[in-house]
């Protein structure tokens, strides 16, 4: 590869004012702020367009082997920051917007977050995209272009309201439309089997066909001349304005056929971890897995003019099981456009798809009915049919019969399609993202498969992009790490090792704990900028920040605050570390209890924060509209990141990686990718309580009783019996008390707080106490920093590279 050309602030000057006079027609001291950031995005886009030209040609003159990476979010946040950090030119783009009369953090804080995305599935897709391009693997990913990313989230009187978020007016100045390279999509018709002189045909007949525009964004890597796209699909209807039926009076039809092709790219269904039955849902699945497979296809065939070769040129990673209908969508297009038999088709197929699995949650796993794919998908639903008698067959021979085994692996069952079992069954590779997920995998949700291919079964541990995560966001922490030594950590993680050399140097503790400090003070300045809420950064900052569920526990960490509250209250001499709560959370607009619990936050915060008694001991904050920008503002201020999943729950998470990075000391549980925190921090440098999984398990097999740890635990009780009585602002909360004592239709209290609220609040007790001796404190945060370079999506891009993808990858 060349050198990397490189430009001075002079230069982007001129580029900038280029593009300000050519696009806008205006001359600096006319330009607002959107302009200039729409500027700076055009003059970065054409320098990675330049490399993505250069890597596009490289990959077809020498025949690469490409991953592409389907998912149905990519949640990439800011792009200005974070190219300009990938081409180095972070610092001579600071200097020319200053030197054109622009405040360069203002401007960047203009961009809205790219929010294609719902939590952790989402921004690890966008952070393998840096991982992919900064190691050079040829690589591309894709989604939807949704018009309304993730709702924003207002809080009114303590509730959660969702407000739509129509990002593209100024997000879209990093998309290019590839409007000769739209595919065709079908829904609906009639399929016939046809013969001829040239022997067999399906004939599809009658359908509705939706235009799939591409909206590339081009992916500049760190240090590397390397380029990679993530294409995102707009929907678009064939026939804008049908004149024949607006002369026929059917002008009504046409425009209602138009507005039902383009709402499959209206908006992002903002359920985590649960699956929607939904048509809509289903039509954005097949929309963007066939524009996508159709579009692989297209190029293959342009560059080798066969398809023989198609798995040994590509890997197909599908992230969840949300696009497996790549897999029939994939022998369709053999069989009927390519004239393969099956068994010639399904080679290929075996061979070039792979499966993540993200999660084990019994919501979650898509199970669509047979139904709705049967009218929608009537090629798609044959292909399935033969697919899963032809793997029944195999299942029932394996067996000797047994049905016990056969049935829970069928993929069509009951009326419905299960699509994890259609992933066990089609990909080569199927793997979770943490040690302790991929196990459960093996030993419980997919057992019987993993007993009969066991070589199919991997893990590859999620992993963060380090460098937005920690040196974009945290520029303080980064320049010691430089100063320590380590400065190659940038492209070697590991090297973050090196810090552990000062783990006894009091200058480095102290400026450890300085930079936190002045991290602290920043974001409570930003916080009193956006709302108006004054955070005391003299106390420990107490962060939970993740999608509200219940298998999270935010409500867990709730019920230990009220009960700090109650001892606050009891007696004003109570010891005890101060501390000022943060949450941010959205929850899914029909998650009824999920919503309810942010009330409780706000209900609580509204009490303590307001009592004299709590005056620079106790605040509780809820943080509105948390995403990925306010992300990287938060991370580097955190001192205690909740980690608090039921074990045995949540896949990995990722967040936890996010603090642990950032020097923020984790209170956990032994669940997901935690376990592998532990590992290599030992008991002495992270807070675990809790129950494992394994004992999880145990004690639902035994049959749970929260009722008895209400009745045997005074300080619980007096908590739940306050949730009875409310808060004083009028709103009640017996509903959740009851889920938790009696259940609510389902099991009382399904995630087992009351079980583990001792251990929790031990555990807590013991961060406290640590937090008063600042050394120990910054020391086991200097240790959490340096044993945190496992956790870089670089390694765990590694990983896939080696254990799936057969892809060499940058030194
Ligand atoms: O994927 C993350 C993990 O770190 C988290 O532990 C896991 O909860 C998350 C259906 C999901 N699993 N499943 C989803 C998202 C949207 C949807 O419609 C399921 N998200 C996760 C990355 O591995």
């Amino acid at each position: 590869m060349s050198a990397l050309h490189t430009y001075s602030k002079k230069e982007l000057m001129n580029l900038i004012t280029g593009k300000l006079r050519r696009n806008f027609g205006r001359d600096v001291e006319e330009a607002t702020s959107l302009h200039m950031f729409k500027a700076c995005a055009l003059v970065l886009r054409d320098i990675i367009n330049e490399r993505q030209l250069a890597t596009e040609d490289r990959v077809s003159t020498e025949h690469l082997r490409q991953v592409h990476y389907l998912s149905l979010e990519f949640l990439m946040g800011r792009s200005l920051m974070k190219n300009a950090y990938n081409l180095g030119l972070l610092a001579p783009l600071t200097a020319a917007i200053e030197a054109l009369g622009f405040s360069a953090p203002d401007l960047f804080e203009t961009e809205p977050d790219a929010g294609l995305g719902n939590g952790g599935l989402g921004r690890l897709a966008a952070c393998y995209l840096d991982s992919m391009t900064t190691l050079e693997v040829p690589a591309t990913g894709y989604s939807i272009c949704y018009e309304l990313g993730i709702f924003k989230q207002k809080i009114v009187d303590g509730q959660q309201v969702e407000l739509p978020d129509d990002w593209l007016g100024l997000g879209d100045a990093w998309l290019i439309p590839k409007m000769d390279e739209t595919e065709e999509v079908r829904f609906g018709g009639k399929v016939e089997d046809v013969w001829d002189q040239s022997g067999h045909h399906v004939k599809h007949t009658g359908y509705d066909t939706v235009l799939a525009v591409p909206k590339d964004m081009e992916i500049a890597g760190y240090a590397t001349q390397h380029s990679n796209v993530l294409r995102l699909w707009d929907a678009k209807s064939p026939t804008p304005v049908d004149m024949g039926l607006f002369s026929s009076g059917q002008y009504l039809k046409a425009v209602e056929q138009q507005a039902m092709a383009e709402t499959i790219s209206k908006i992002l269904y903002p359920e985590d971890n649960h699956y929607e039955g939904k048509s809509l849902r289903l039509k954005q699945q097949y929309f963007f897995v066939s524009a996508t497979i159709q579009s692989i296809v297209r190029k293959h065939r342009a560059e080798y003019g066969t398809l023989r070769n198609f798995h040994q040129k590509h890997v197909i990673q599908i992230n969840d099981t949300h696009p497996t209908l790549a897999i029939p969508e994939l022998m369709r297009i053999l069989l009927d456009e390519e004239g393969y038999g099956w068994e010639a088709a399904w080679h290929i197929v075996t061979h070039c798809v792979a499966y993540t699995n993200h999660t084990v949650l019994a919501e979650a796993l898509e199970r669509w009915p047979q139904q709705l794919i049967q009218t929608l998908l009537p090629r798609i639903w044959q292909i399935l049919i033969e697919i899963s008698g032809r793997y029944q067959q195999e299942l029932t021979d394996y067996f000797h019969g047994d049905l016990s085994k056969v049935a829970p692996m069928a993929i069509i069952w009951g009326g419905e399609v299960r699509m994890a079992n259609l992933c066990v069954c089609a990909c080569f590779k199927v793997n979770g993202v943490s040690a302790l997920h991929s196990d459960i995998l093996k030993k419980d949700v997919f057992h019987d498969a993993y007993l009969r291919t066991p070589e199919k079964f991997t893990n590859v541990t999620n992993g963060i992009d380090h460098r937005r995560w920690l040196s974009e966001c945290n520029p303080k922490l980064d320049e010691l790490i430089r100063d320590c030594g380590c400065g190659e950590y940038l492209l070697r993680p590991d090297a973050l090792q090196g810090l552990e050399r000062y783990k006894d140097d009091a200058g480095v503790l102290s400026r450890l704990g300085e930079i936190k400090a002045a991290n602290k003070r920043s974001f409570a300045a930003w916080v009193a900028r956006e709302s108006g809420v004054v955070l005391n950064t003299d106390a420990m900052f107490d962060v939970q920040v993740k999608r509200l569920h219940e298998y999270k526990r935010q409500l867990l960490n709730v019920l230990h605050i009220i009960s700090l509250y109650q001892h606050l209250k009891d007696d004003p001499h109570f010891s005890f570390t101060p501390r000022t709560y943060l949450f941010g959370a959205k929850a899914a607009p029909g998650y009824a209890v999920a919503k309810k619990i942010i009330r409780l936050i706000n209900s609580v915060a509204e009490l303590v924060n307001r009592d004299p008694a709590c005056k620079d001991r106790l605040q509780v904050v809820f943080l509105e509209n948390y995403r990925v920008s306010l992300a990287e503002q938060l991370m580097p201020a955190s001192e205690l990141s909740e980690q608090i999943s039921t074990a045995g729950k949540e896949a990995s998470g990722t967040g936890n990686m996010k603090f642990m990075m950032n020097g923020a000391l984790t209170i956990g549980t032994l669940d997901g990718a935690n376990v592998e925190m532990h590992q290599v921090l030992g008991d002495e440098n992270i807070f675990l309580f809790g129950l494992k999984a394994r004992e999880v398990a145990e004690m639902k097999q035994k049959g749970y009783k929260s009722y008895e740890y209400y009745v045997h635990n005074p300080d619980l009780k007096r908590v739940v019996d306050q949730l009875n009585l409310g808060f004083g602002d009028g709103a009640a909360y017996d509903d959740l008390a009851r889920r938790l004592l009696f259940g609510d239709g389902g099991p009382a209290d399904e995630y087992l707080l009351l079980a583990d609220f001792e251990s929790y609040r031990d555990a807590h007790v013991r961060a406290g106490q640590v937090y008063l001796d600042p050394t120990r404190w910054n020391q086991m945060s200097l240790v959490n920093i340096a044993r945190s370079g496992i956790f870089a999506a670089d390694r765990s891009i590694r990983d896939y590279a080696r254990e799936i993808w057969d892809i060499p990858v940058r030194a």
